[in-house]
């Protein structure tokens, strides 16, 4: 336990909030998340799954009204209202707490308070930060001793230091009516009410992770990113550190966990994942970017995981994972979900609960959003340096999005503010893959539209000054697009393990051993220099199609980012209105 009397003072407050019966101190030791397992797997919590085909893994299953995160539901309580941006939802910070605290009142009467206390990144590295989550749920506790480092090891880096956030999550009825998922960035607080579904209650990730670290690392100068972190080694045994920023359904979990194609395993190429979702960023002592995954598991989305989609995912669910809202095969006590393979089973429990039958339900067994929560340390190609306090050096930064035209399967930006520009104009479109047509464009600046903690114009000056502090030594900032279409609407670009080929041409750009073309957005490859060694049915003239960057496409394009910038009025920084009037010059030459 602790003597640090801000922690005391605040559990005690909060109890007098709440009134719980019991409070239980997380230690971290396994003894006692076994009892806890234990306890709900008795009151039917949780389901123990089958101790030889999935040991130590569980089954939960949320309320059916709690499967998401409830974007319109979270604020960002900051002081002054134009503080949290034109892309967040406000509430005035008093008038929250209050709301909040009604809500809160006497909700763990007859329940136990859990104190989680927890560690965003290695326990004691420089990039770590600390967090006491107060939660009346077990299945947070669990999900949380995944996912962050929890435990008594906590208390010790901690010392009496007040530089923690305070996370109170309370299940309350889980009435979607009164669901609020709270951040007080000013406070380092953060309050959950009314839902039991990860992304709204494991405060650790979306919540501190991204919304409040975005915040700390503007005012303290580091990054807070929804980024994946990779690195690829070439045969000569090296290893080169890419982070990748991707909206929603666009690969993010597959790219970071990418098996080479056959020719490049065979000749020595491997990628190592160190982070699937967030990615925290300083300059180090070189002068480079450094980063680490603050998180310790994988909070992965279920359906269409499989052997060929993410081997190394599916093999990281095999042991000590917690599977939420997926089916329930009750013929061997194992899970089941849309896209595992072609067989699920007759008999089964869907995921509200309900008696299901695979092969003639046309309801899902699955939610779309069923999710693993799985331990890092599973991973087949879990990177060395996982666990490194000192993190990875980045040489590149890669955006990406879900654009049927338009954008090139890769180009690099001219230069960091140009990169930041890319990033800032983000996009993906709505549901062009399964129709063929083109979708709605959704502006989701680097991946970070529900997930910035303050103001997004604020957010874009904070990457111009980091790219200022960086120089020379900055990363160099591309943008890839895997999704173009053809007429057909068939993807043209193979996609999965083939992504390495486009990663090698952006690792060759960093290093200045190939040459590209310039384009009015940008450096786009010449196509001899994407290895399409043993791609089969795939020929230079149609990379070289899906390289071309088409001016008029792009005028239009310009209009668009024009309108979305006007959002940000008079916070969207020169540097990026500078770089939307060189481009649309570029275009006009
Ligand atoms: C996630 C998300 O769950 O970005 O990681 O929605
Ligand atoms: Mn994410």
């Amino acid at each position: 336990m602790t003597q640090n009397k801000s922690v005391l003072d605040w559990i005690e407050n909060m109890k007098a909030l709440v009134t719980p019966d019991n409070v239980v101190w997380i230690t971290g030791e396994e003894a006692q998340l076994e009892e806890l397992r234990k306890e709900a797997c008795s009151t039917g919590e949780m389901i123990k799954l089958n101790e030889e085909k999935l040991p130590g893994c569980y089954l939960h299953r949320t309320a059916v009204n709690d499967v998401a995160r409830v974007e319109d539901r979270t604020f960002i309580c900051s002081k002054k209202e134009e503080d949290a941006g034109p892309t967040n939802h406000w509430m005035d910070p008093e008038k929250a707490y209050k709301m909040l605290y009604d809500i809160a009142k006497g909700s763990y009467k007859g329940r136990t308070m859990y104190v989680i206390p927890y560690s965003m990144g290695p326990v004691g590295s420089h990039f770590a930060k600390v967090g006491v989550e107060l939660t009346d749920s077990i299945y947070v506790v669990l999900n949380m001793a995944i996912m962050t480092r929890v435990g008594n090891k906590v208390w010790d880096v901690l010392g009496d230091s007040n530089d923690w956030v305070r996370g109170l999550h309370c299940k309350c009825q889980i009435d979607a009516e009164k669901r609020y998922i709270c951040h007080f960035p000013e406070d380092n607080t953060i309050i959950s009410v009314n839902s039991g579904y990860g992304g709204n209650v494991l405060l650790g990730k979306k919540c501190f992770a991204l919304r409040i670290a975005s915040f700390q690392g503007k005012n303290e100068g580091w990054m807070a990113e929804h980024m994946l972190i990779l690195g690829v080694q070439n045969p000569k045994g090296e290893i080169k550190y890419v982070t990748a920023a991707f909206p929603s359904a666009c690969g993010k979990t597959n790219l970071a966990m990418l098996i080479p194609p056959e020719g490049y395993r065979a000749k020595g190429y491997k990628v190592w994942t160190v982070g699937d979702d967030i990615a925290w960023m300083r300059i180090g002592p070189d002068g480079r970017l450094w980063a680490i995954n603050p998180e310790n598991g994988f909070f992965g989305v279920a359906p269409g995981t499989n052997e060929k989609s993410n081997p190394n995912a599916l093999h990281t669910t095999r042991q000590g994972t917690i599977f939420t809202n997926v089916a329930h095969n009750l013929d061997d006590n194992t899970v089941w979900w849309e896209g595992l393979d072609k067989n699920p089973p007759e008999n089964a429990v869907d995921w509200k609960g309900n008696p299901w039958n695979g092969k003639t339900s046309t309801e899902k067994g699955a939610h779309p959003n069923s999710r693993f929560t799985a331990p890092a340390k599973n991973c087949p190609c879990i990177s060395p340096e996982f666990e490194n306090g000192a993190g990875v050096p980045i040489s590149a930064i890669v955006f990406g999005g879900r654009r049927a035209q338009t954008t090139p399967l890769v180009y690099q930006s001219r230069d960091w503010n140009n990169g930041v520009f890319v990033g800032s104009i983000m996009a993906s479109e709505t549901t062009a893959a399964a129709t063929g047509a083109v979708g709605v464009v959704r502006r989701d600046p680097m991946a970070m539209l529900p997930f910035c903690g303050y103001h997004m114009g604020d957010y874009f000056k904070h990457w111009i000054e980091m790219g200022e502090k960086l120089g020379d030594k900055a990363p160099k900032i591309f943008n890839v697009n895997w999704f173009r279409l053809d007429d057909e609407g068939n993807f043209i670009w193979p996609g999965f393990g083939d992504n390495l080929r486009v990663l090698e041409w952006i690792i060759d750009r960093c290093e200045g051993k190939v040459d590209a073309e310039e384009t009015a957005i940008g450096y786009v490859p010449h196509a001899e220099d994407i290895n399409l060694e043993g791609l089969k049915d795939f020929s230079i003239d149609t990379l070289k199609g899906i390289l071309k960057v088409d001016n008029g496409q792009w005028a239009k394009e310009a209009e668009g980012i024009e309108e979305f910038y006007k959002k940000f009025g008079d916070r969207l920084p020169a540097e990026l209105r500078a770089e939307l009037d060189g481009l649309k010059e570029r275009l006009a030459k």
